[in-house]
């Protein structure tokens, strides 16, 4: 995870393929559902993400550090 954007509330993330989304590996920027989400992780740490496509828009549902 590179990139953590409070202001904006997105965050960058370099993932490798999510089959549920239809996505290869890539880096990209992802809104997040609960804006508290971005206090729970920090740029160039690990993480774990579930993503959904809500009104057409990728969206962070959940997040955590991989420890
Ligand atoms: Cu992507």
């Amino acid at each position: 995870m590179r990139k953590v954007d409070k202001d904006a509330k997105k965050i960058t993330i370099r993932h490798g393929p999510i089959r549920n989304l239809d996505m290869p590996a890539m880096a990209m920027v992802f809104p997040v559902k609960d804006p508290a989400m971005l206090d729970q992780v920090k740029a160039g740490e690990k993480v774990r993400f579930s993503a959904e496509k809500l009104d057409g828009v990728y969206v962070v549902t959940n997040i955590e550090p991989v420890k």
